[in-house]
């Protein structure tokens, strides 16, 4: 429960969410940001990375007494053990969503799709011949049938490469190979990693650091590309669109269904079912004036990028949404889903229902969605939430009116067609304005929000320096989440906040200073950008060359340390706004902060405040851009993105 010193303006940013947090107190509602308060005194073996319980010898504690586990492992083998479980627990994560995905995809070339189907045949064709795949002449189904099969056996090569490395820069395949992490199948890194972590297996922490991040490797380049890739095949990809954030989407006198998690199948047939007028007739036969389907995290994030669906809030705002008193049902998948859930609804009528077999709660109702009739099966899901409606309390009803609008939905072929056109896309445009610098480099800032922290507050305050000093800034989850709530993703006002360089670029082009790029998996939409601008040339030969930067600035989850550590090994530096739990071993955060610089010709930064952020980040590119002889004084001059023209003033 909150204590007396407890100011919601503290602890979050939005005036929608102070609100909100104010009426949790008043309501007497736990929520993340009082239980964090009990939480207060961390463990210091913890957040060091030297408490080690990986055999029943222990648990080892590493003290000046003590400095070796029963074993006798120090606290360089017993941190980069643990860091090493966080990276493979981020990986199984994401390569888990993408093996449903790829499932599915499979079912649907073999005709089993049911409702699903592909939906993309562009974005198939492109896959395939990413891949290779022969398919002149060929039926999509056939096409994706091959593409289905290649992709599942991503999963489970042993003594080869991944396939979806092949999709880097040469050069960065070569430093990979060269450093013996060219990671195997995803299902092998897996496994392997956590073998090498059991008692009495690996203890070199640099052997074991390598493995960190050819471990990351198989997430960003295997994983999380492959679930962005088949993703776009099956619901589209995505293109710029229009929508609103934030809890004041919810409709005051409309059933409102929350989807939250990360595996967008369901959600996609719930957009379709909401549609559908025998919902909407059940919905105002109940007293409603319709649905309103909104998402809080990453499943939000991928129906708001192909639909337009309005996001109600980042990870922490889950709890704050059914605070509103106005949520029906809010329906889970897997990933970033508060156990809590259930126990702040219970306060409410709000109903939480899980719909993954792999993820349950006690409290929450379980949903068994039919494949076979995954429309029927949706529309049934909509109607438990109208029939929830009439339980709605008014007297427990406060839904804050803040509801910004946004602009989401660049894709890598979306960013290309703004910049090129529909005839000529590429990237050329974006690789000019930053050779003359008009646009000083690209930051991607990604990840969560942390109640240990202000909830935005540095993001926010890191994405307006940025903009300003004419820095284009990409972005992904809860972290573009943050910026809609802001204001940021409207190119009107966000323009208005950006420096002269990048306003001309974007005014050109139609398009906003910050461009939210999708969920968590479409981090890897980050890389493909980073490609995409090195083959375009002129900014070096591999990802590590081009003036980029990739920040972390409130993260929590075990996801956000693997996405770290494969951009690291793709070349970007990156931020963190707070340290890994490795400060035990001197030497694993050398081995992090600085020879990475030497084996990726890229680093980790710890920097907890964002001005500070920004100026390290301002100090990257520069060396950047100097490196690359780019770094000269701008001359005046405007350039006409339609024709690609420069005209002296
Ligand atoms: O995968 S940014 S809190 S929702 S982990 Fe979770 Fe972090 Fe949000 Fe998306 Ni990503
Ligand atoms: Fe202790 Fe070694 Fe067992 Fe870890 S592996 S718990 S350090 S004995």
């Amino acid at each position: 429960m909150a204590n007396e010193s407890f100011k919601a303006e503290d602890r979050v940013w939005d005036d929608a969410s102070v609100a909100t947090l104010i009426k949790a107190a008043e309501d007497g509602i736990d929520t993340c940001f009082s239980r964090v308060d009990s939480q207060k005194n961390r463990c210091k073996f913890g957040t060091d990375g030297i408490c080690c319980r990986i055999c029943h010898m222990g648990p080892c504690r590493i003290t000046k007494k003590a400095p070796k586990g029963v074993c006798g492992a120090d606290a360089d083998t017993i941190v980069a053990r643990n860091f090493l479980r966080e990276v493979v627990a981020g990986l199984a994560a994401h390569s888990d969503h993408a093996r449903h995905l790829v499932l599915r995809f499979k079912k649907v070339a073999e005709g089993n799709g049911n409702s699903f189907q592909i939906k993309d045949e562009r974005a198939l064709r492109s896959a395939a011949r990413l891949y290779k795949i022969e398919e002149n002449g060929r039926s999509s189904e056939h096409v994706a049938l091959d593409l289905a099969n290649l992709l599942l056996n991503e999963f489970s090569l042993q003594e080869e490469s991944l396939k979806t490395l092949c999709l880097a820069p040469e050069k960065q395949q070569g430093i990979w190979k060269n450093l013996g992490i060219t990671p195997y199948g995803i299902d092998r890194m897996v496994v392997e990693s956590m073998h090498r972590t059991n008692m009495g297996v690996d203890h070199d922490y640099r052997n074991i650091m390598l493995q960190v991040f050819r471990t990351a490797l198989a997430d960003g380049w295997g994983g999380s590309r492959i679930a962005s890739i088949v993703s776009d095949i099956l619901f589209g990809t995505p293109s710029p669109v229009r929508s609103r954030s934030n809890l004041g989407v919810l409709g005051a006198e409309t059933v409102n269904i929350l989807v939250h998690g990360h595996e967008p199948a369901l959600s996609e047939i719930l957009v379709l079912a909401v549609q559908d007028p025998e919902i909407i007739q059940y919905a105002k036969d109940a007293g409603s004036k319709g649905v309103t389907l909104a998402g809080i995290c990453c499943t939000a994030n991928e129906i708001l990028i192909r639909h337009g669906i309005p996001v109600a809030g980042n990870f922490l705002q889950q709890e704050l949404a059914i605070i509103t008193g106005a949520v029906e049902v809010m329906i889970t998948d897997v990933q970033c889903c508060m156990p809590s859930l259930p126990e702040v609804a219970s306060a409410y009528h709000t109903q939480i229902i899980s719909t993954s077999d792999l993820a349950k709660t006690i409290g929450a109702a379980h949903f068994n969605f039919d494949d076979d009739k995954a429309l029927d099966s949706a529309k049934d899901l909509i109607k438990i939430a109208i029939d929830n409606f009439k339980n709605r309390d008014p007297d427990k009803v406060a839904i804050p009116s803040a509801a910004k609008p946004l602009v989401a939905g660049f894709s890598v072929d979306a960013i290309k067609y703004m910049l090129g056109g529909k005839f000529r896309a590429s990237f050329r445009p974006l690789n000019d304005a930053i050779i003359q610098g008009r646009i000083k480099g690209l930051v991607g800032i990604v990840g969560c929000s942390n109640p240990r922290e202000r909830m935005d507050n540095y993001t926010n305050i890191l994405t307006s320096e940025l903009v300003k000093n004419n820095v284009l800034v990409v972005k992904t989850g809860c972290a573009a989440i943050a910026s809609a709530k802001e204001g940021m993703l409207t190119p009107e006002s966000a323009l208005a906040q950006a420096g002269p360089g990048l306003r001309e670029v974007c005014e050109a082009i139609g398009m906003p200073p910050v461009l939210h790029m999708g969920s968590c998996v479409d981090n890897s939409r980050i890389l493909e950008a980073g490609t995409e601008v090195v083959l375009e040339g002129g900014l070096g030969d591999d990802i590590s060359q081009i003036p980029a930067v990739g920040v972390a600035p409130e993260w929590m989850s075990e996801k956000a340390i693997t996405i770290a550590c494969y951009f690291v090994a793709s070349g970007i530096d990156v931020i963190l706004g707070h340290p890994f739990f490795i400060s035990g071993s001197e030497k694993v955060g050398k081995y992090l902060n600085e020879d990475t610089k030497d084996l990726f010709g890229a680093s980790f930064h710890v920097c907890e405040d964002p001005h500070e952020a920004f100026k390290r980040i301002m100090k990257i590119l520069e060396k950047s851009r100097k490196k690359l002889g780019i770094n000269k004084k701008v001359e005046r001059k405007l350039y006409d993105m339609k024709d690609r023209r420069e005209l002296d003033v």
